[in-house]
């Protein structure tokens, strides 16, 4: 896969993962908010967060999205725009940097667990998935090999990280999985879970790659941010 390996002085270097910039012990605090650390994982970094979000706050972001729900779409590789998502048969929206003051309060939160600045998130996006809807194995990052993707990382850099917020609890399937380390996140409401992908020689990590499975009955929500290197400037804003 592209981006796992890069050449210096003819030698190849292999990704080596970074730790996360995410605070030590077993609490993390938000102010009044204290979220407790479930999980560490060295590779691909990544923490599991229990109460990330309340369940107020969970029930907020679904009323806000579900008016607004269309089929999820991705980034075509190759006319840049926006196209229905081959490997994800959810629907989705996104809001805008700050659109609500809610948005705003949880993109603080982000920025300061992450230590990642706002302006560097793409919108939140919420994904909505039915019975039998899954996202099937991808990475985040954007492979450089077509012109939009490279065009997208000149403007706002690769993408290096990802929070997934569980907004509702699932009856059956709908797990967040890593198949390369047999590890999945079973959704619980408020419960968050952020990987990074990204190191300082500008690789990416291969061993993030991950998918939600078929979600057997009930309904899964979920809010992505996906973060960049630098300040996220959208196509039509460029
Ligand atoms: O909904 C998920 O668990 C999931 C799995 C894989 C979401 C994403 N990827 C994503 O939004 O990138
Ligand atoms: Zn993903």
């Amino acid at each position: 896969m592209p981006g796992e390996t890069l050449e210096i002085g003819g030698a190849p270097v292999t990704y080596e993962a970074e730790p996360l910039r995410v605070p030590d012990g077993p609490l993390i605090r938000f102010g009044e908010r204290k979220t407790r650390v479930i999980s560490r994982m060295q590779r691909p970094a990544a923490v599991l967060l229990d109460d990330f979000l309340g369940a107020n706050e969970c029930e907020q972001l679904i009323a806000l999205a579900r008016p607004r729900l269309n089929r999820s779409t991705v980034v075509d590789p190759v006319t840049g725009r926006n196209v229905v998502a081959g490997h994800r048969s959810s629907d989705g929206m996104f809001f805008r940097l700050g659109e609500t003051p809610l948005i705003a309060r949880l993109e603080a939160r982000i920025a300061e667990l992450t230590s990642l600045p706002v302006e560097n998130g793409e919108g939140l996006q919420l994904l909505h998935y039915g019975a039998g809807t899954e996202s099937t194995p991808h990475v985040d990052y954007l492979i450089p090999g077509n012109p939009a993707n490279r065009e997208s990382i000149a403007r706002s850099g690769q993408r290096v990280g990802t929070l997934l917020m569980y907004l509702n609890d699932v009856e059956g399937g709908g797990e967040t999985v890593f198949p390369q380390l047999g590890w999945s996140v079973v959704p619980q409401r408020g419960q968050a879970l952020y990987f990074e992908y990204g190191n300082r020689f500008g690789l990416s990590d291969l061993s993030s790659l991950h998918a939600s499975t078929p979600l057997r009955t009930g309904e899964k929500w979920v809010a992505t941010k996906w973060i960049r290197t630098r300040r996220f400037v959208p196509r039509d804003q460029a």
